[in-house]
């Protein structure tokens, strides 16, 4: 039986195995995903992001066992973990931790950075689609939000969580990196601790400054396909980000959040913005691989001495970037 195949009969062995292949961009990798594309587009992708420390990974475990009560299959992709996922000091609560790891419902994948940023994207993309088609549920992307690669990653989720807590500053770090522009829920992470009010009123703040309107086109991506803009009376209905408290090392608030997350789902659907973001997604991989493609392609004709000349000429000003584009095209 082949390895997509066995991934299929929901083999956990071969789905570790296969995980592997794709990470690493193997041909062997690449060949399975051919074959499991066509079972791909039913999960719920949820992107768990924030500052480091805000709880990210309690609140992952903590949904977790909430999609679990309602017997769904979850897969965990944790990007680049600042701290080993299955770490002791990760799991506030042990023993139900412990349910969730014995659980066969219940796959959890950390994965190191890769090299390019793009490729960070672009891999967890490709790990997503692999759990999507061995037909997990809801699959839970928890990245440390700091940069472009994390909001790049980020914008793969159907739903995206930004957690936040008191007391790391409040100049609330992750919108700095322009988070909130991707926030469908805003998690104010550790309520039991003091400063929560002070959290709530900044975020508030901030989200009061956003031009919500702004969100039905750039929602998720730059390049979110709209044919044509929508007429007033044609107008969909704007997402507002909601702003939930939860502490999650005592699993409070989760069910909340969790109904809000199905609300979010409900919108989506409802005004046809989740195709619409499936398709932005499926467009952004496909063209990133032709980027790679074609540019691979150009380096190869043109052999890394002759690449070497023409920046060189750049950089001497003998060429305009634009003229040695010109040049090399002829
Ligand atoms: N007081 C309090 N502490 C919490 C809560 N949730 C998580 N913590 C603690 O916060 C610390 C960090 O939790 P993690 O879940 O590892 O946070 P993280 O955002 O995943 O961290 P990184 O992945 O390293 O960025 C741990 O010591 C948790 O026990 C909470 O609701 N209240
Ligand atoms: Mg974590």
């Amino acid at each position: 039986m082949s390895l997509s195949q066995a991934v299929l009969n929901q083999d956990r062995l071969a789905l570790s195995r296969l995980l592997t292949r794709v990470e690493n961009d193997s041909e062997e990798g690449r060949a399975a995903l051919n074959e499991l594309f066509p079972h791909t587009g039913k999960a719920h992708l949820i992107g768990v992001t924030g500052a480091p420390g805000t709880g990210k990974s309690t609140l992952v475990n903590q949904l977790a066992l909430h999609y679990r009560k309602a017997e769904k299959r979850v897969a965990i992709v944790a990007v680049d973990p600042s701290s080993p996922f299955t770490g002791g000091a990760v799991l506030g609560d042990r023993v139900r931790m412990r349910d969730l790891y014995g659980d066969k419902g219940v796959f959890i994948r950390s994965m190191a950075s890769r090299g390019s940023l793009g490729g960070l994207a672009q891999t967890t993309a490709a790990v997503v689609q692999v759990f999507d088609a061995a037909g997990f549920d809801v699959i839970l992307i928890e990245t440390v939000g700091a940069g472009q690669a994390e909001v790049d990653v980020a914008r793969l989720a159907h739903t995206t969580l930004v957690v936040e807590a008191p007391g790391l500053g409040d100049d609330i770090q992750a919108i700095k990196a322009g988070i909130l522009e991707i926030a469908d829920v805003l998690v104010i992470n550790k309520a039991d601790r003091p400063g929560v009010e002070n959290t709530e009123r900044a975020l508030r703040g901030m989200l009061e400054l956003a031009h919500p309107t702004r969100r039905v086109f750039q929602h998720h991506g730059q390049r979110m396909v709209v044919d044509a803009p929508p007429k007033a009376e044609e107008q969909q209905p704007i997402w507002v980000p909601e702003i939930k408290r939860v502490t999650a090392k005592d699993g409070i608030g989760i069910a909340e959040l969790g109904e809000t997350i199905a609300r979010h789902v409900a919108f989506l659907r409802a005004g046809g913005e989740w195709a619409a973001r499936e398709r932005a997604q499926l467009q952004a991989t496909f063209d990133a691989l032709v980027q790679e493609k074609l540019f691979s392609q150009f380096l190869a004709k043109l052999s890394p001495e002759g690449y070497d000349a023409l920046i060189s000429k750049i950089v001497a000003r003998e060429r305009s970037p634009w003229e040695a584009l010109e040049e090399v095209i002829q």
